[in-house]
């Protein structure tokens, strides 16, 4: 695979950000390899500035669900472009996406858009804090919320991959009031609730955790977390940043969570979030309440229209969730297949991750005990095969509705090479 011009590209970027990237698990460090540099990208393709055409299943880390570029929504971009690319004023727009939202999130009574997953989970806590009076909170090793500083405390994703999940920088002040608990381990939450229950503020949990690999809840974790909250007077935050719409988990597990962090598919790939959730609470938030967020390019009329289009399509395609999840299983019972019981291929929904292990996978020291070495020498030959993977063993796979069936085959073909190679 030729990447000169990547590698040159790489090397000019370095001079400019650390890691030559504005994120770090971009930069491919942990993988020793050069990231390709994207010229452009169509449906489940994107291709670099070399020439190489790669199939995609990063999607841009998720909100690619219809695959890139789809028509209707560049249509609607276009036309949103020339009506002005920000008022910093309200627009008819911003309601209508709230009203979609609603939709699929009846939980979210009242909701607030801003502009990164970081933001909504930032502000949820905030307003945590600021209803119920109180200051700490619990979360899960390997769970990431963003990079706020409550919650850069033994976090998932690039924080992980580099192996810094508690940042320097945060304050001991900080870090103090987040207490951090295994995943699927509600002793330790009961634990901890009866030791200091009356000081908790929010338990803040990804429902499906997609950053530590993919981790699904096991044994009731969900709902005996909403009962230990509702016991104990704290609230419950799902943060569905990554697997919001592509997973229905409130409907699912008939679970109502106090409060919602939403992100990357409600923008149709550009820059949105969303937090909210019951009225009693949301209406605590500034101008109707005292507590205080706010964002100039907050429901910026661009990633309204994208994340209008992008929801819209979910809504009126017939099966739209049901076929794109037949594929994945496709995918991921072929991968199953290939590499049997040594791997773990979990999936949820259009989500999927590789771990190579032979034991299941139920938190972030599982995770972290699978073969790193195994997973850095598959994600290379995947890349060589024209397969583009998320470059860390800290992250999740998405598959969209522009993967054909000669995408899943293509991979599942190089996956029996990158197997040949490896075990
Ligand atoms: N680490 C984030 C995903 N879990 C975002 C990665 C990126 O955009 O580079």
């Amino acid at each position: 695979m030729n990447l000169e011009k990547s590698i040159a590209a790489f090397n000019c970027a370095k001079k400019f950000m650390p890691g030559g990237v504005n994120s770090p698990v971009r930069s491919f460090s942990n993988v020793d390899c050069t990231p390709p540099f994207i010229s452009h990208a169509k449906g489940s393709h994107i291709f670099d500035i070399d020439g190489n055409d790669y199939i995609d299943y990063v999607g841009s880390w998720g909100p690619m669900i219809l695959g890139h570029a789809h028509e209707k929504v560049v249509d609607a971009l276009k036309k949103a472009v020339e009506r002005g690319t920000s008022y910093g004023a309200p627009t008819e727009l911003e309601t209508r996406l709230a009203e979609l939202v609603q939709k699929i999130y009846p939980s979210m009574e009242v909701m607030r858009m801003v502009n990164s997953g970081t933001e909504a989970t930032m502000s949820a806590l905030r307003v945590a804090r600021g209803f119920t009076g109180r200051d700490k909170i619990v979360k899960f090793i390997g769970c990431y919320h963003g990079h706020s500083d409550s919650l850069l405390v033994n976090a998932g994703s690039g924080a992980a991959t580099f192996g810094e999940p508690s940042s320097p920088g945060v304050t001991k002040n900080i870090a103090q009031d987040t207490i951090a608990l295994p995943y699927n381990d509600i002793a330790a939450v009961e634990k901890v609730f009866a030791e200091c229950g009356e000081k908790i503020a929010c338990v803040i949990v990804e429902p499906i955790a997609g950053n530590m690999g993919l981790v699904l809840p096991e044994n009731n974790f969900l709902q005996n977390l909403r009962e230990v909250t509702k016991k104990f007077g704290a609230l419950l935050i799902f943060d569905e940043v990554m697997c919001g719409f592509r997973n229905n988990v409130q409907a699912e597990f008939k679970i109502t969570p106090d409060l919602t962090c939403l992100g990357k598919i409600i923008g149709g790939g550009l820059p949105c979030a969303c937090y909210g959730g019951k009225a009693e609470i949301m209406r605590n938030v500034s101008p109707d309440g005292k507590i205080y967020q706010a964002g100039t390019l907050s429901g910026n009329p661009l990633a309204m229209t994208a994340g209008i289009e992008t929801l819209q399509i979910l809504l009126d395609t017939p099966n739209f969730i049901e076929n794109l999840n037949a594929k994945t299983s496709k995918l991921v019972e072929g991968l199953k297949n290939i590499f049997g019981a040594k791997v773990q291929v979990p999936q949820a929904g259009s989500m999927f991750s590789i771990f190579f292990t032979d034991k299941k996978v139920a938190n972030y020291a599982d995770a972290a005990a699978a073969n790193q070495e195994h997973f850095k020498k598959w994600f290379v030959k995947m890349l060589e095969c024209g397969i583009y993977l998320a470059p860390s063993q800290f992250e999740t796979l998405f598959v969209s509705a522009a993967h054909t069936d000669a995408d899943i085959e293509k991979t599942l073909d190089a996956a029996k090479i990158a197997c040949k190679e490896l075990l």
